[in-house]
């Protein structure tokens, strides 16, 4: 994977936000062939619609981006999905999609492509380890596919599994956490504007080692929320298991909403460290519900976020 990009703009040696510019405006000025000899036959621009989302945020480079990964399917230390996810076949692909829905079935990536305008959307990520990034996503949002495949009256959440593939995951052959890893969310959370199906980032199709071909983005909760490699979404009447909580529920709630004032039983959620920059790495005050708290908050008014973590 890293070799894809080594031929493109250099993207360490300059601002991310500049390299980006500079790339729309070789995009804008050169001929296919002239892109095809600029970049190789790997370049292939989404084209991604631009968004007012994450104005005034200044993205992470996408070296940090495609290098600094849990993917535990694939390893568990940070650069192991980038050394290993290259073994994962993405083309073809399907989305099994069943329980409380109108039309139930296999849809490859393409159907569920078909239809589907893509959006940049440049949003705050944050890991319950505390690192953070900011990342241009490019996706849809979730609600677009669960209205096309129609939702159940008597449904109230949705659950997600990544595909499974002990031959092209080498972590799945180790009991880390019961495989396949497993996410899940209200209803109302999946169909909140927020919430994207991501299938690319700097507007390119997404690396494996993110989690090709498409993944779960929920940015106002923990990074494990945000599932990879979807190979399955089911509607269910009632709260399904998450990998994370399955593993350790006092650690790993089902809600896992960013949140300042709730610490994990082993550290503090006060502050988060933004990746990049090296020593001088910014460390600065988690926002409650990563930021998004004016969108998202009337989605737990009530709730006790200490109990329900
Ligand atoms: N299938 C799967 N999805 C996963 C994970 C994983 O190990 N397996 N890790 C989660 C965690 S802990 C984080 S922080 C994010 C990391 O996403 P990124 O590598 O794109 O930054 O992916 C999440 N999705
Ligand atoms: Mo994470």
């Amino acid at each position: 994977m890293a070799g894809r990009y080594k031929s493109d703009l250099k993207w360490s040696e300059v601002t991310p936000k500049a390299s980006w510019l500079n790339r729309r405006q070789i995009m804008a000025t050169a001929g296919a062939g002239a892109l095809g000899a600029i970049a190789g036959p790997a370049f292939a621009s989404l084209g991604a619609k631009k968004t007012a989302f994450g104005d005034g945020l200044e993205p992470n480079t996408l070296e940090e981006i495609t290098s600094y990964n849990n993917f535990y399917e694939f390893g568990t230390d940070k650069g192991d999905p980038a050394r290993n996810a290259h073994a994962l076949t993405t083309d073809p692909w399907s989305v099994k999609i069943d329980g409380m829905v109108e039309k139930p079935g296999d849809y490859s990536f393409d159907d569920i492509m078909k239809g589907v305008s893509l959006e940049e959307r440049i949003y705050r990520f944050r890991c319950v380890e505390r690192w953070s990034m900011v990342i241009p996503w490019v996706g849809f949002e979730l609600a677009d596919l669960l209205e096309r495949v129609g939702v159940q009256p008597g449904a109230k959440y949705v659950a997600f599994e990544t595909a499974l593939r002990p031959d092209e995951m080498p972590g799945v052959n180790y009991p880390i956490i019961e495989w396949p890893y497993k996410e899940g969310l209200r209803l109302d959370e999946a169909m909140h504007p927020l919430t994207l199906i991501a299938t690319g980032l700097y507007d390119e199709p997404m690396p494996k080692q993110n989690g090709a071909p498409l993944r779960l983005v929920v940015p106002w909760k923990y990074g494990y929320k945000s599932i990879k490699s979807i190979a399955r979404i089911t509607l269910v009447d009632e709260q399904p298991p998450t990998a994370w909580e399955t593993y350790s529920a006092a650690e790993y709630g089902f809600y896992s909403n960013v949140n300042p004032e709730r610490d994990h039983p082993r550290w503090s959620q006060a502050y988060e460290r933004r990746v990049g920059g090296g020593l001088f790495a910014k460390q600065m005050p988690t926002q409650k519900f990563n930021g998004y708290e004016p969108e998202v908050a009337d989605l737990y008014a009530g709730m006790d976020l200490q109990k329900y973590h």
